[in-house]
């Protein structure tokens, strides 16, 4: 974790995909997801994370060899242009081939438990690899937001992915993890979880946080409120995961987002000077 959030990365989301929920279909071809990307950058993104599968609720799996046809050329065409990116895959394969492709960072949002040669291909490639609470695909994950106490449950199924990506090989320092909002968790849980990020500090590890648009956020919003109407609650928690010392905020608007954390960053220098 970052102290006092200086130097929280944005990371910009760009789903090549025709059916992701916020922005599906939007940047579908090669051409078109470039241009998006280059966008984000000047919008301020730090690195850009390329997804061909979509993970909302519901969705179906897709083909790997489909999933890499959308994603591969567009890293490679990003990379060559000295944009860095991460891919945001399940399949072990797709990681590989986007490691040799020049992707900066594996983003999986299984942590390891979509595809059991994932673990060996990060310690194979030594990539930042983003291990993300997850607990079941996009079809029944829903179904699976029984806790207890869900913060202390997602430390210890955090945890416990550490410790299977360490014995495969993995070193910690690759390690990045991400509470995983919106995935086997209600709205109470997401914003539970948000509000103890500091339960991670104890792994020593990087945390990433991916609130972006997703469906907890509605209940901030009147019930007409469109789904882009959620940037706004997801450039204020951008700023509170930054003071939290989150490494890194996923988002999709991140125009708003960087005017935010740039706020935050002149609040924080005006302290430090008086
Ligand atoms: N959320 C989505 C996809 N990938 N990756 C990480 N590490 N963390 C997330 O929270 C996350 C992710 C789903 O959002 P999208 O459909 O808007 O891309």
């Amino acid at each position: 974790m970052t102290e006092g959030g200086k130097g929280t990365l944005v990371m910009g989301v760009l789903n090549v995909t025709p059916d992701s929920f916020s922005d599906g279909g939007r940047w579908a071809s090669t051409e078109t997801a470039v241009r998006h990307a280059i966008d984000l950058r000047d919008s301020g993104a730090d690195l850009i994370d390329v997804g061909g599968e979509s993970t909302r609720p519901g969705a179906g799996r897709v083909p790997p060899r489909v999933e890499q046809d959308r994603v591969l050329p567009v890293i490679a065409e990003l990379r060559r242009q000295g944009i860095r990116t991460s891919v945001d895959t399940l399949n072990a394969e797709t990681a590989l081939l986007a490691a040799d492709a020049g992707v900066d960072i594996i983003n999986d949002v299984s942590g390891g438990l979509a595809d059991p040669g994932m673990a060996d291909v990060v310690a194979r490639t030594g990539l930042p690899y983003i291990a993300m609470h997850w607990r079941g695909h996009a079809g029944t994950m829903d179904s699976l937001a029984t806790y207890d106490d869900v913060v202390g449950t997602v430390v210890a199924e955090l945890t416990e992915r550490v410790a299977v990506l360490e014995a495969a090989g993995v070193g910690r320092s690759q390690i990045i993890l991400d509470p995983g909002l919106g995935f086997s968790k209600d709205a109470d849980q997401n914003w539970q979880v948000f509000a103890r990020l500091d339960a991670f500090a104890p792994l020593g590890l990087p945390v990433m946080v991916g609130a972006s648009r997703k469906r907890f956020l509605a209940g901030v919003l009147p019930e007409t409120a469109a789904i882009l109407d959620r940037d706004l609650p997801t450039a204020v928690l951008s700023v509170l995961a930054a003071q939290a010392g989150a490494w890194a905020v996923r988002v999709h608007d991140v125009a708003g987002t960087r005017t935010a954390l740039n706020v935050l960053a002149r609040v924080d220098s005006a302290r430090i000077g008086s």
